[in-house]
């Protein structure tokens, strides 16, 4: 009987023990990471060590794009990925990236943590993957190292690199600009070489992957709020109980509020960091003649009816 009972307990652990591939295209320092580990704690301890959690940040196993690629073959088991890379495969996702639709990060915060947040995480799963949280991400905005921004007309001609997404494409080359697709790995060589003359993103990224040493004028567009989004790839998901279920979701939600918690302070440092470095930031820009602008891309958008539901459920958020 007592060996009976003592192989079925090894034979459970070894059967269902796994270690979670996790990737993101940040590196150590970055938030997301951290709230990766801090998962990760998580889920090795409400499993009994069970489950753990393995990070592979700073793109090594591949850059963004890829990793989507990755995840849907159930090569990865978890993404923590930009919801604008997720865009050109679930289109209504392009509602969250789209140019000043959001008044301000808590309205962004509004709608991520309300239905609309859940029914963009629940619906991925057609696409091979499970949303499981959203991190933050805060504003997006230009920088260059040619000239400082004030209003549209001094976009023009100036190469600009974006994510390997259609809509952030689009919306550079509505503001005049020349978009320059490219992953996130390439962006400071890209910086350096003028391979492009800038590019744009939130105050973090600008810093902890060093753009500010190459682009020194950061104009405050705050053009797009696109949130971070943690997937699970649907064979992973497949493979645990309703129990582990709950716990990984559960685990992903705490190291969301986790890393939320510390995220304002991180923007605030990271902007003192950049100025102290001799960044110029660009305040007093002329906002209207961006929206203006960019009133072509809402044109578009909402000719699928889904997404324009969504953009207008996102504008009556309050
Ligand atoms: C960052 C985001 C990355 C990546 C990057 C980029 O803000 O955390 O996942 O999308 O932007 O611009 O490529």
């Amino acid at each position: 009987m007592m060996v009976v009972a003592l192989l079925s307990t090894v034979v459970s652990t070894t059967a269902f023990a796994r270690e979670f591939r996790a990737a993101d295209a940040q590196n150590e320092d970055y938030p997301t990471v951290q709230a990766l580990e801090y998962m990760g704690r998580l889920v090795s301890e409400r499993t009994g060590g069970r489950h753990s959690i393995r990070i592979f940040h700073s793109r090594e196993l591949g850059e963004e794009k890829d990793t989507i690629r990755q995840i849907r073959a159930g090569a990865i088991d978890l993404d923590r990925i930009n919801a604008a890379l997720i865009g050109n495969l679930v289109p209504t996702t392009n509602a969250l990236a789209m140019p000043f639709l959001f008044r301000s990060v808590e309205h962004l915060q509004k709608v991520l943590d309300g239905p609309i947040g859940n029914e963009i995480l629940n619906s991925f799963e057609p696409y091979g993957f499970v949303g499981l949280a959203f991190y933050d991400s805060g504003a997006r905005s230009i920088y260059d190292s040619v000239r400082p921004i004030r209003s549209v007309d001094d976009m023009k001609g100036l190469r600009i690199r974006v994510q390997q997404s259609d809509l952030m494409s689009e919306v550079i080359k509505a503001l005049g600009a020349q978009p320059v697709e490219l992953p996130y790995g390439q962006v400071s060589t890209a910086l350096s070489t003028k391979l492009v003359d800038g590019a744009e993103n939130n105050w973090p990224s600008f810093v902890n992957s060093g753009h500010d040493k190459y682009a020194k004028y950061y104009t405050l567009t705050q053009h797009t709020m696109t949130p971070e989004v943690l997937v699970m790839s649907l064979k992973a998901w497949d493979g645990l109980s309703d129990d582990e279920r709950k716990i990984f979701r559960e685990a992903a939600l705490e190291s969301s509020r986790f890393m939320h918690e510390r995220w304002k302070e991180l923007e605030v440092r990271s902007r003192a960091d950049a100025e102290a470095a001799g960044v110029k930031v660009t305040t007093d820009f002329d906002r209207a003649s961006f929206e203006a602008a960019t009133a072509g891309i809402y044109t578009k958008a909402m000719r699928d009816p889904a997404t324009a539901e969504l953009i207008e459920r996102i504008r009556h958020t309050e």
